[in-house]
């Protein structure tokens, strides 16, 4: 039986091979993938953030870590996307202008499209018009902002502002995540909703679609 804690450590030394590995076996243990997240992946993510901002480590084995998580996630995507229920609404996700981070984004895509919703991916550094653009283009009702950085969370507003001058606000749900932003700030900038993790994300979406 595969501990979630040696995939933790493989993790933070950054062995995506290993990573794949573990993450296979988990899988073949019947550990659920979310297990497989919560318990082995995040908390790496978190003790290599730490070391990171005491400086600890440095950029290279930051970047060497988070491409051993996409390893790991890459298996357990298809499981995690496959459909349960019906297609449903669609919603324009993406990480706001200047902000690179796409880690926890995807993981939220994926539990939304397991859920049944049509998830439409900017990717990360988003600019406001581009969010405007898509929601405009496919008559989408839900608009989903991810940012890692004090530095960037704030461009959330900045969408969120140009959706009231485009007379959009009415029609487009916000709904906001990621680790610097909270239901405070959430509120401060005029979004629908925050959610601090993808199965809360989905519950909070549905809740603002009333289903
Ligand atoms: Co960066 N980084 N990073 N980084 N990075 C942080 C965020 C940091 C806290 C590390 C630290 O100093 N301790 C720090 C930010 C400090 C701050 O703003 N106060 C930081 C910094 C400083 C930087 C750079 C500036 C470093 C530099 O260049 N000197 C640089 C910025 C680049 C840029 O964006 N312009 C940078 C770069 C990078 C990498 C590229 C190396 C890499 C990202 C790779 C990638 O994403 N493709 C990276 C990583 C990996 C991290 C840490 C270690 C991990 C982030 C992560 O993926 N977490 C991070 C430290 C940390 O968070 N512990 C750090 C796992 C992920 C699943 O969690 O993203 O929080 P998270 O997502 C969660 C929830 O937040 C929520 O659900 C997800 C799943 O549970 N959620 C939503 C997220 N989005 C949501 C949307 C929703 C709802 C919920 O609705 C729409």
């Amino acid at each position: 039986m595969v501990e979630l804690a040696d995939l933790s450590q493989v993790l933070q030394e950054g062995d995506s091979d290993k990573v794949v590995e573990l993450v296979q076996k988990a899988l073949e243990d019947k550990i659920e993938p979310m297990e497989i997240i919560n318990k082995g992946l995040l908390p790496a993510m978190d003790v290599i953030g730490e070391k990171f901002g005491r400086e600890e480590i440095f950029l290279p084995e930051l970047v060497i870590s988070a491409q051993a998580m996409k390893a790991g996630m890459d298996i357990l995507r298809p499981i995690l996307t496959e459909a349960g229920e019906k297609p449903g609404a669609k919603i324009v996700m993406g990480t706001v202008q200047g902000d690179m981070h796409d880690i926890g984004k995807n993981i939220v895509g994926m539990i939304l499209q397991g859920a049944g919703f049509e998830v439409i991916d900017l990717g990360t550094d988003v600019h406001s018009e581009k969010f405007i653009h898509a929601l405009k283009e496919n008559d989408v009702p839900l608009l989903g902002l991810s940012a890692l950085l004090t530095t960037t969370m704030i461009e959330m507003k900045t969408v969120i502002d140009d959706l009231v001058r485009e007379g959009m606000r009415e029609k487009v749900k916000v709904i906001i995540g990621g680790a610097p932003t909270s239901q405070e700030f959430a509120s401060e900038i005029g979004a629908d909703g925050y959610a601090p993790d993808a199965i809360s994300a989905k519950d909070k979406i549905k809740e603002l679609l009333g289903s």
